[in-house]
């Protein structure tokens, strides 16, 4: 059984930590305290790979909550699961990034990292075999991007063995009017690109959307959107943290998912999503359920992913579900004309069944899209960033932090390259005539 660690950093990362250890810890029976009340094998067996054990017998998240400022972690120290977490693990600056990018890789992130770093390496050490560490963080903002990326670029230099996963938050002026954010967004996608091995793409557009149209909540909030993006931390995890017919490691996941180094994003959706009003009137069964989540309008990033080719899709089925009726349904799908799958990978749907279900679920499937079409949030944040660096406005905030402003040039050539990568794959649809 291979460890663990979670990273969260800034208020997103933070915020979205808060709800994934509710949702794990009520999962695994474990009370706020850390105390096991469950009575059910399958919630222990794996509890090691997020949790350690304390010499008294309570369970501690293998995690940390890291801020440039402590207004985030203060909140979350004085919520109900604010004594889950060991003390030691809440690392705080005094000021914070203030929205920049440049503040946190450069600045007050680089004089703060060795303390986290320091931190890291204990969680590490209380390890038996570490498989490696998930981030969660936005782009946005200036702590979770610039430290985020730096905590990233310094861990993988120290431990390159090891895997790295990323719950990434992408900005959208739906939700946040900080002009700035496509600059952070795009700095951060560059170190996404060359030290991450797989990063879960979650588009606060998208999830905004979501809210409004399919659980008709008119104006959402932070905890609205970081709900959605709970079912899908807690969902890709079920397996990870669960016995189940297939069970599957971080690496393990990314060796099917990922079939070049820089195909390693991927769009997240989640079944069923459904307003409170429909909840008892709708059919789950495991057929509409897999279904579902090939609908486009139920993506967690702004793609529509039945426009270019599915590279590569992993499904984890929870609850009651019936294996012969998922085969069945995927069948029909790769057979569907109006899904496209390249056809250079056989085998490219993989499931992975898990029986303990969802937390308030009794059957759900959570699933992430490998597609051409992801390329299409790369290229938003880059036409936004293109209009500012065009007339060069707030470089100056950059530079004055030491920044090199070539570096916005780098970057953008960098996700111009990705995005050219995905086309180059979505393109051969036109040439096969498909
Ligand atoms: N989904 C979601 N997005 C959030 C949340 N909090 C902030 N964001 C988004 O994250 C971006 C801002 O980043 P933050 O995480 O607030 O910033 P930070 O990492 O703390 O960095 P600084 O405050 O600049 O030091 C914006 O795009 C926000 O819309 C949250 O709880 N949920
Ligand atoms: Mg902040």
């Amino acid at each position: 059984m291979r460890e663990i660690i979670n990273l969260h950093v800034g208020q997103c990362g933070n915020n979205i930590g808060k709800q994934f250890w509710e949702v794990v810890s009520k999962e695994h029976g474990i009370t706020p305290m850390g105390t096991y009340t469950g009575n059910d094998e399958r919630q222990v067996t794996r509890l090691p790979v997020f949790y350690v054990e304390s010499s008294t017998g309570r369970y501690v998240p293998r995690a940390t909550f890291i801020d440039l400022e402590p207004r985030m972690t203060d909140v979350l120290q004085a919520t109900e699961y604010g004594n889950l977490f060991h003390p030691n693990s809440f690392l705080t600056g005094r000021i914070g990034a203030a929205n920049n990018w440049a503040k946190g890789y450069y600045t007050e992130g680089a004089v703060f990292a060795p303390v986290v770093l320091d931190y890291i390496r204990k969680l590490t050490e209380m390890c038996n075999n570490v498989e490696g560490f998930k981030m969660f963080h936005s782009l946005g903002g200036g702590t979770g991007s610039g430290l985020g990326s730096l905590l990233i670029k310094q861990l993988s230099e120290e431990y390159p063995d090891l895997h790295y996963m990323s719950y990434s938050i992408y900005p959208s002026p739906v939700v946040s009017d900080v002009v700035v954010e496509p600059y952070n967004a795009l700095l951060t996608q560059q170190k996404l690109i060359e030290n991450v091995n797989q990063v879960i793409c979650l588009d606060n557009a998208a999830l905004y959307d979501l809210c409004v149209r399919i659980l008709q909540i008119p104006m959402p909030t932070y905890e609205n959107l970081n709900q959605l993006i709970s079912y899908i931390t807690t969902g890709v995890t079920a397996s990870l943290r669960f016995p189940g017919q297939l069970n599957s490691g971080l690496k393990k996941m990314g060796v099917s998912m990922v079939p070049f180094p820089i195909m390693h994003f991927f769009a997240p959706v989640f079944a069923p999503l459904l307003s409170k009003p429909s909840w008892d009137y709708a059919k789950l069964t495991t057929q509409d359920l897999t279904k579902e989540v090939f609908y486009p309008e139920h993506v967690m990033c702004a793609i529509d992913p039945s426009v270019g080719k599915y590279i590569t899709v992993n499904l984890v089925l929870r609850g009651d579900i019936c294996s012969k009726d998922v085969d069945l349904e995927l069948l029909k799908i790769q057979n569907d004309h109006r899904f496209s799958f390249v056809d250079w990978i056989p085998n490219n749907i993989k499931t992975t069944l898990v029986d303990v279900p969802h937390f308030g679920f009794f059957r759900s499937v959570t699933s992430l899209i490998s597609s051409t079409e992801i390329r299409s949030v790369f290229k938003r944040i880059q036409e936004e960033f293109e209009v500012m660096h065009k007339k060069q406005v707030f470089v100056h905030w950059y530079t004055q932090e030491g920044m090199d402003p070539e570096v916005f040039e780098q970057v953008f050539s960098v996700n111009e390259d990705t995005i050219g990568v995905y086309a180059q794959y979505a393109e051969d649809i036109d040439e096969d005539g498909d």
